[in-house]
């Protein structure tokens, strides 16, 4: 790996935005095009930190200073990386279902999955089935579901409903989690995966649309 491409990915590793941000632009002076950067370098970067958190190795803290440092680093990638013709993995929906205001790990997920390499619209929390609908209707191929509640995980198995009924079903995958959220309660409404923390999410959505 280069230098700079390896300073890059440390940067995020460590959660240093401003090295980041100065590294990239070294980098961009350099010749080196913006996909190389954000494949060995940020997305790099952050699989790094996400096979950490799962190794508790680190924690959330650390998780949100690098996504931050990452989210900088694609800040000043992403005009270069749209005029050069590099495609998103795919596209995710992800919300906190109704009723449910927890957004801490529904934010690390939409992070992981940015770092992965999807474009993730983030729809935020107490999100309605007929939200998510929508979403599947305007080009979203991942719907992601987060729930910290028992009492608002019922919202996903209503959101599915509501997908069949808008005849969308077919045309979305379905992905959950959440902390009581369970793989026997995903093999029981019909969604198509369940992800125990963030970096897995990640995972799950490059193999629920074949990017792996
Ligand atoms: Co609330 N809360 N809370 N809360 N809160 C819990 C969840 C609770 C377990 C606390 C407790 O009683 N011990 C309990 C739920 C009990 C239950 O239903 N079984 C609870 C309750 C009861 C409530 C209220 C009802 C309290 C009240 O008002 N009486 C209320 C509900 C408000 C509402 O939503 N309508 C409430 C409110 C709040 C705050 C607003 C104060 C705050 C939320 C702030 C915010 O999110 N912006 C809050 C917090 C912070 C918590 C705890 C302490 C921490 C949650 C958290 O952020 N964890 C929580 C207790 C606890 O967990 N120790 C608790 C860190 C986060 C990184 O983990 O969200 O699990 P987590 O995400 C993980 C994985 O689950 C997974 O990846 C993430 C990262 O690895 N994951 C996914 C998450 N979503 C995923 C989606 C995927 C895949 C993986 O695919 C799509």
């Amino acid at each position: 790996m280069d230098d700079v491409l390896k300073s890059i990915y440390e940067g995020v590793v460590n959660g240093n935005a401003p090295s980041v941000g100065k590294d990239i632009d070294a980098a961009l002076a350099a010749g080196v095009k913006a996909e190389k950067i954000l494949k060995e370098g940020l997305i790099a970067g952050m699989a790094e930190v996400g096979a950490r958190f799962e190794r508790n190795e680190f924690f959330v803290p650390e998780m949100l200073i690098a996504a931050r440092a990452m989210q900088m680093g694609m800040n000043k990638l992403k005009s270069l990386l749209v005029a050069s013709g590099v495609k998103p993995l795919g596209k995710v929906g992800i919300g906190t279902v109704k009723g449910d205001l927890h957004d801490i790990g529904k934010n690390l997920v939409s992070m992981m999955l940015e770092g992965a390499g999807f474009e993730v619209v983030d729809m935020g929390v107490d999100v309605s089935p007929a939200k998510f609908v929508d979403g599947a209707k305007n080009g979203i191929q991942v719907i992601a579901m987060s729930a910290l509640l028992t009492t608002t995980m019922p919202g996903m198995k209503t959101t599915i409903e509501a997908l069949k009924e808008a005849g969308v079903r077919s045309g979305v995958k379905v992905m959950i989690g959440g902390a009581p959220v369970t793989q026997a309660y995903a093999d029981q409404i019909g969604a198509d995966g369940y992800a125990p923390d963030a970096s897995s999410a990640a995972r799950l959505a490059k193999k629920l649309l074949g990017a792996e």
